[in-house]
């Protein structure tokens, strides 16, 4: 272990020079600067002081002048220095008693707001509030300032915030690596019911959680081209001669565990040219031209990639990915190892964990540096590099799975494509030796693809070169296995696992549902908050008449504090005494809005024709959320006809305001927070086999809604768990829906022989929505009864039967509140402190456990 690192093969041209350089490494000579840190007095005084400080010093302005904005920096300020201490302690004590760390690498991070969380893992709450008061501030009005950093689209971003949080609170050591993007996830309008998509300034009003440590900045390059010499033993070396560079700038945030003086570190990355422009161009005038490397290298880091399923062909994508990754390895390697750590050792000190296949250029960057820069040889280093990562698969549609045109790849990343075709030659020769004869299985299992162009499979780069590939769910890592990588399965079955995804319970119950976790805490006590199974413990209480009743109020609670919420934030009507069927998510097809919509529809059409009296509707408000790519047409046509069917139905008077259909834009975590929590019913409703897990559906039922769902991804495991009294299934298994799909799936046949849904479909169809333009909405009629790619068409029966159970349950207070809390006291396993455990034991440290 203090042998030192094996000499650099490296010039002094080399961008990475500077890098390279002997030296102590950043966390040692900050050790030699550290005293002991101290936290301000944990007293409403001490907290008053502090915040006075922070507004008077940090804002340069009196408590008298200053505006909200001020108050909430300075509030932030204030919790930060509470934070500072532990953090500072955390870094020593890691470097004092070094293990295998977590790199966790991924492009999004779906943070939500941070003062909340930071204030209650801090447990300066009660003193927060206190203080505030004494300032005559309204603290729920400086809650409200904070914009929340939206750096991720979806599902995979939050899950990654949720699984720092989690070790945070395990005090496992993990540095989260990602990217500062300028403009996170972009801000959703409707005009006249379309989407409209505005840039996400985050950072306008300050970033008071951010500390930007530009001393830190490392060198990445890109392009130009390769050099190989031989030296005097007749060893080939090869270097890589970049045509440009940019340098990242490491952004520190801290990720407090849950009170318990732990903070560990996100680290995210924004590009910056290396001279910000050019002097002489500039004196000549010419001002644009000037500051072209600068506005070319902070486009790098400019703004988060919105879903839109074609991945291909986005070379700035292709740098964001690069560029992250490029910088986290080099900060890891130069700047967080200790410098005499023998890098053969680095297995033993960091396991990069490759959320989805974003970040897999990190597999050749890693080769890159052992071999061109450290001298290693190509085997030592590839037994090195597979060592260091393990790969999860976020998905099942193929189109999802990232490939890059060799043409691109080798344009910007010249090196990296030639240790991808080395790493493929020698793969296949392990192919070939496995399956002698068995060419066809070499084309398939190849890294590089050679249809429709040449490609690079980054799944399956990162299926060969990690220790693990896992699936979010136990459905999913089946069928990642049987279906998407059933060559790679059959040659390494050992090194495929499960780990089903999970939730913070502190952000997803204790903050957003203040109310019950105040009643689960005076039932069972606090225990829950970092060992969720201990939630078991509230079953007894489904049968006291007592505890459901206050479990109503709870949630009645809740849908009054929504209520007010939308009444301000959109200006729209929440009816508090209906039954709230919630579906939040991002809008894709493979969802199947479409599905919940017609469900709407066949419930109006239903009165409209006096198939249904009135007074049988059970009054309802249907909430959607949900976000469109932007260039995902068909998503935008959807969301236009969801607006279009809410304008309707909620004005008809034929409803008698019985159902309403409400469409809040801009659906975020800052909205989850309050929507979930007031939620009855949870909509889970995807095609079987198309969702990988789903995260949301497990913070509904932690939250007590009730879920009507498919047998798709993390749903089956709910089920599982709180058992099919408290779950309203239906729809085909994902091998019927393959059984469906050989068979020949017409989905107008569908539509003929069920008058309802024709009915339903006709009455769309007529324009009745769309002021009788039939032409609105024939994209998604067309696409519904001639393609159906997500049989919407073939759910719809089974869909309105299991609504129909649904309303008969709800129509019983009392079995329905038993059903609920069922949910949440059987619903622990989905903390996402167990998903990390699962991830230690069978992943990071097997056999530590
Ligand atoms: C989601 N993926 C899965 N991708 O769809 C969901 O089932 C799962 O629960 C979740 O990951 C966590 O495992 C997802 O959110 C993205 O947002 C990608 C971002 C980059 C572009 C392509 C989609």
């Amino acid at each position: 272990m203090t042998s030192t690192h094996p000499h650099p093969v490296i010039t002094d041209e080399s961008p990475s020079a500077d890098a390279n350089r002997r030296g102590p490494s950043f966390e040692a000579s900050h050790e030699l600067a550290t005293g002991p840190v101290t936290s301000p007095p944990r007293t409403v005084d001490g907290f008053v002081r502090e915040f006075l400080d922070q507004l008077n010093f940090g804002q340069g302005v009196k408590l008298s002048q200053s505006t909200i904005n001020d108050q909430y920096l300075a509030l932030a300020r204030t919790v930060r220095s509470y934070l500072m201490a532990s953090w500072l302690e955390t870094g020593h004590r890691r470097r004092k008693n070094p293990t295998r760390i977590v790199g966790y690498l991924s492009a999004e991070y779906l943070l939500g707001r941070q003062l909340g969380n930071n204030l209650l893992a801090s447990d300066l709450q009660g003193i927060a509030e206190q203080a505030m008061e004494q300032c005559g501030i309204d603290m729920a009005a400086l809650r409200g300032q904070e914009v929340e950093p939206g750096l991720g689209n979806g599902g995979l971003g939050r899950l990654a915030a949720c699984f720092v949080d989690s070790l945070a609170t395990m005090d496992q050591p993990c540095i989260g690596y990602g990217i500062r993007y300028e403009y996170g996830i972009f801000r959703q309008t409707f005009v006249e019911g379309r989407q409209v998509e505005e840039p996400d300034s985050w950072l306008r009003l300050g970033s008071p959680w951010e500390f930007p440590h530009p001393e830190r900045a490392v060198q990445v390059g890109f392009g130009g081209h390769t050099e190989t010499s031989v030296d005097e033993d007749g060893t080939e070396h090869t270097r890589w001669v970049p045509a440009w560079q940019v340098r990242g700038v490491p952004y520190h945030y801290m990720v407090p565990g849950f009170r318990n003086g732990v903070v560990n570190t996100l680290r995210l990355w924004s590009a910056e040219a290396n001279q910000a422009f050019d002097l002489q161009t500039f004196n000549a005038g010419d001002y644009a031209q000037a500051s072209r490397a600068e506005i070319f290298a902070e486009n790098i880091s400019k703004v988060l990639y919105p879903d839109d399923s074609t991945p291909q062909g986005k070379e700035l994508r292709l740098q964001q990915q690069y560029f992250f990754v490029a910088c986290s390895l080099r900060d890891f390697i130069e700047n967080t190892l200790p410098r005499d750590v023998d890098l053969r050792e680095l297995p033993q000190r960091i396991i990069f964990q490759l959320n989805d296949t974003h970040p897999v250029i990190a597999v050749p960057e890693l080769m890159r540096i052992l071999v061109d820069e450290k001298g290693f040889d190509w085997d030592e280093a590839w037994d090195i590099t597979q060592q260091c990562f393990a790969y999860t698969c976020h998905t099942l549609l193929p189109e999802a799975l990232e490939v890059w045109p060799v043409d691109l790849l080798g344009r910007l990343l010249p090196r990296h494509l030639e240790i991808i075709y080395r790493i493929n030659e020698e793969f296949l020769l392990e192919v070939r030796d496995a399956f002698p004869g068995d060419e066809g299985r070499v084309r398939r299992m190849s890294i590089i693809a050679e249809q429709p162009q040449r490609a690079v499979r980054m799944a399956y780069l990162a299926t060969v070169a990690g220790a693990k590939v896992n699936g979010v769910a136990e459905l999913h890592s089946q069928l990642l296995r049987d279906d998407v990588l059933p060559d790679f399965h059959a040659m390494w079955p050992e090194k495929f696992t499960n780990v089903t995804n999970g939730i913070t319970p502190r952000r997803f119950l204790y903050l957003a549902n203040r109310r019950l976790s105040d009643l689960i805490n005076e039932t069972i006590g606090t225990g829950w908050v970092t060992d969720l199974e201990q939630l078991r413990q509230l079953e007894p209480y489904a049968d006291d008449a007592d505890f459901r009743q206050r479990f109503r109020d709870v949630k009645h609670a809740n849908k009054e504090r929504l209520s007010k919420l939308l009444r301000v934030r959109d200006g729209i009507e929440l009816s508090q005494d209906h039954l709230l069927d919630v579906m939040v998510k991002r809008l894709h097809e493979y969802k199947r809005q479409t599905l919940k919509l017609l469900h709407v529809v066949s419930v109006y059409e239903g009165v409209l024709s006096g198939r249904t009296p009135i007074d049988q509707v059970t009054p309802r408000t249907v909430l959607f959320g949900a976000k469109a790519a932007p260039g995902y047409h068909m998503a935008k046509e959807i969301i236009f006809l969801i607006n279009s069917v809410a304008e309707t139905v909620n004005t008809d008077p034929v409803m008698d305001g019985r159902l309403q259909v409400l469409f809040p834009a801009n659906y975020n975590v800052t909205l989850a927070e309050k929507v979930i929590p007031a939620a009855d019913l949870s909509e889970q409703i995807s095609l079987a086999g198309k969702e990988a897990s789903g995260t949301g559906n497990m913070k509904f039922a932690l939250n007590g809604a009730l879920t009507i769902g498919t047998l798709d991804g993390a749903n089956v495991e709910i089920l599982d768990l709180v058992g099919e009294d408290n779950f309203f299934l239906f729809g085909m298994t994902e091998p019927e829906v393959e059984e469906l799909r050989q068979r020949g799936y017409v989905p107008s046949s569908f539509y003929e022989a069920d008058p309802v849904l024709k009915a339903t479909i006709d009455l769309i169809g007529s324009g009745h929505f769309t002021g009788g333009d039939r032409g609105a909405v024939s994209a998604v009629l067309d696409n519904l009864l001639n393609h159906d790619p997500f049989m919407a068409l073939a759910g719809f029966g089974s869909y309105l039967e299991a609504q129909d159970r649904v309303e008969r349950a709800y129509a019983d207070p009392e079995a329905w509140s038993r059903s609920t809390i069922l949910n949440v006291a059987r619903c622990g396993f989905f903390s996402s402190d167990r998903s990390m455990r699962d991830y230690l034991d069978r992943i990071w440290l097997p056999g530590d456990a």
